[in-house]
């Protein structure tokens, strides 16, 4: 697929995508979900790809819906707004909340409506300290999508998401933090330095054991502590099956790095 609203790039075992319409704050129109959704599946399913990063260009990481694309006119056919959600937005939400290797999202500047669940889906998500989150759908008389109902109780509590979502106010970076929505704000300069050594760091990890602790965590929310526990021991068993645990546990006995093949 050519890509014209994200670049998309691979290299040394990661992929990054950034969301580039800038100067729409990287709203999103319908060729750019399609092209995202291209992008993740394919860094999904690419078994070279360790590690997945996903930030924005220009001044903010994402608006959310382009409303220019809700512009009706006068009399015109009213949009199915549930069919953008159902095609674009759920999949790519659940493309990177399954996919099984981690995905860092590097949040670079404001980040509103449905651009806010797709960024909190990420599994590390730093964001500059100039950046914000906004539920902004309450003040266009939406409801909050793309995951966030899902994402926000679960990372900062129903009173604080409720909260969000019913008064639309802007969360800055470092509150963000300290409640819990994302792993650390940090310098708007130090933002990619960050970003790529994670990803870096990902890149050359036991990546079988990372996607089955991301599995974990997916269930964990809807399992009681024996279901739980039953699905821990099943994912360590795959883990013992894996040569990354042994060269794991023969670098520690040989004290030296270990070398993770991702297998
Ligand atoms: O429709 C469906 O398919 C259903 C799915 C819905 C999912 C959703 O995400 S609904 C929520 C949609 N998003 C919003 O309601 C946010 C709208 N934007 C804003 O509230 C503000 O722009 C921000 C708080 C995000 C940033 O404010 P600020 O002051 O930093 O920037 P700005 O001046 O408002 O925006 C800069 C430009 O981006 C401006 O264009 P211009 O005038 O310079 O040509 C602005 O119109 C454009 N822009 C910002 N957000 C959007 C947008 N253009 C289209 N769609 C946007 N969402």
């Amino acid at each position: 697929m050519k890509f014209e609203h994200i670049l998309y790039a691979k290299r040394d075992a990661t992929a990054s995508i950034t969301l580039n319409r800038p100067d729409k704050l990287n709203a999103f129109n319908v060729p750019m979900l399609e092209e995202l959704l291209a992008a993740v599946t394919d860094a999904a399913s690419d078994a070279g790809v360790r590690a997945v990063l996903l930030t924005g260009a220009g001044r903010g990481f994402c608006a959310g819906a382009d409303l220019e694309s809700r512009r009706v006119p006068e009399g015109g056919q009213k949009p199915d707004l549930g069919k953008n959600l159902l095609k674009w937005y759920n999949p790519v939400v659940k493309t990177i909340r399954t996919m099984e290797k981690p995905v860092v999202v590097a949040v670079n500047g404001v980040c509103a409506g449905a651009g806010a669940g797709i960024a909190t889906a990420g599994d590390i998500v730093l964001a500059a300290r100039s950046a914000s989150f906004i539920q902004a759908f309450c003040k266009i008389g939406l409801v909050p999508d793309a995951g966030n109902t899902w994402h926000l109780p679960r990372l900062i509590g129903v009173a604080r998401a409720r909260g969000l979502a019913l008064l639309g106010d802007k969360l800055p970076a470092e509150q963000a933090e300290q409640w819990g929505l994302i792993w650390k704000c940090v310098d708007d300069a130090k933002l990619m330095e960050e970003a790529t050594a994670i990803l870096r760091q990902f890149a050359s990890a036991p990546t079988r054991a990372l996607a089955y602790s991301k599995a974990l965590y997916n269930a964990s929310f809807s399992n009681d502590l024996a279901t739980q526990m039953d699905l821990e021991a099943q994912f360590q068993r795959r883990c013992g099956d894996t040569a990354d645990f042994w060269e794991g546990v023969k670098a520690f006995l040989e004290k030296r790095k270990p070398d993770f093949k991702g297998r």
